[in-house]
Formats: C-alpha cells, structure tokens, sequence
C-alpha cells in the first residue's frame, strides 16, 4: 500500500538537493522520487546512488522519474513515467518483477488506461495550480474524486499541494501527496516534510 508524504527533488539549483532530502526523510517522507530533467547523466547516476543510500538509511522507497535503466542499475524501488514517456510494459521488462511503476494521468480516461497497463499507482494533477510545473492542466480536486470512483490502483495527488491542501486531497481519495516546492523551496524541509507526514498518522493515537 502507498501511502505517506511522496517528496519529488527539485532540479538542484542550490546544490542542496540531499541535504534537504535527508531533512525531509527525517521529517517522516515515507517516498522519495528522483526528477532530474536538467543534469548531466554521470552527476544524475552519483546522485541517484546517494539517495539510494538516504533512503535505504531511513526505509523510505526511491522512485526514478523517466528512466526505468538508471532505476534498474542502481536498484531503485521504482520508476515514475509520464503520458510521453515509454509505455509500462517495456519499462517493467527494463525493470524486471517486483517493482513500482507509477504512471501521471489528467483525466479520467488516462486513469483508466494507466490502471490497464498495470500501473501500481496513479499520479493525478495539477489538483492545484502550481508554479513548478508550465506544462500541466489544472484538474482540481474534482477530477481526483472522479478518478477514485474510476480505479482501485492507489492515488496519488499533486500539484500545489500545501498542507492544507493535501488534507482536502486525502479527505478526496488520495492515498498520497506529491510535494516538490512545499517542502523543497521550505527554509526547513525537515519541518515541512513533518506537517505533511502528521496528516497520514491521524488517529493514530485516538483508537
Ligand atoms: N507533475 P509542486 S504537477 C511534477 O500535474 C509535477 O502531473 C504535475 O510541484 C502533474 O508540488 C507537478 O511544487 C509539479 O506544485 C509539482
């Protein structure tokens, strides 16, 4: 089962990038996913290892964003595809068995087809608008609840997603929050990974 905060790296502009993950590990970010769309494949390959390593220390999942390859050498839990990207069934070759792969939709429609392919979990956005992201659509919470009605696969939102926000996302069928700027533009990643953990953990200390 997905669940917890999924932490998505930014693109590294401050040089600081593991740092602020390993804050956010320690602030309770139970997923990791590597989004590197700007480096050099030889700084992306070392950097992968070292988060391999972080979360492997802390027992949180490292997803890879787009390259199925660079997930297998370094045995990363998984990888994440986009609507461009290579279709799932080549990537779970590339992969081999046992792993994550999880698929970003917009609609109902690449939901449902995602869900086909054997996506182990959906990504489902912009639920809010976002600065982060040019290219995605404001779908709201609305589509998100359209899509739980539509899939059993766990759900993931993202986009814009603020504490606040997730909240409302999970109370709409979300299993998870991706977060990028919540958590990587925070002065205190680890503070901020916290507040959005404490929302998967409600109750638990209420039977
Ligand atoms: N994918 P932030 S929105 C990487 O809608 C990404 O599929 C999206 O960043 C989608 O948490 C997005 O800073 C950006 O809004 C998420």
């Amino acid at each position: 089962m997905l669940s917890g905060l999924y932490l998505i790296t930014d693109e590294n502009r401050d040089g600081r990038l593991a740092q602020k993950v390993e804050a956010a590990l320690k602030g309770g970010a139970a997923i990791v996913q590597y989004r590197a769309k700007e480096v050099r494949p030889d700084d992306r390959h070392k950097m992968a290892q070292k988060l391999r390593d972080l979360c492997t220390e802390y027992g949180a999942k490292l997803i890879i964003n787009d390259l199925p390859e660079l997930a297998r050498d370094i045995n990363a839990d998984g990888v994440h595809l986009g609507q461009d990207d290579m279709p799932a069934v080549q990537a779970r070759q590339i992969l081999g068995g046992g792993k994550i792969i999880g698929i970003s939709t917009h609609s109902v429609e690449e939901a449902l087809k995602a869900e086909a392919q054997g996506a182990d979990y959906i990504a489902i956005g912009s639920i809010f608008p976002t600065g982060t992201k040019d290219d995605t659509t404001l779908v709201g919470l609305d589509m998100l609840r359209n899509v739980r009605k539509a899939v059993r696969v766990p759900l993931v939102a993202i986009g814009g997603i603020t504490p606040e926000g997730a909240f409302e996302a999970l109370e709409a069928g979300a299993d998870s929050v991706a977060v990028i700027s919540g958590v990587m533009a925070d002065s205190d990643p680890a503070r901020a990974a916290k507040e959005y953990s404490l929302l998967f953990n409600r109750g638990k200390d209420n039977p």
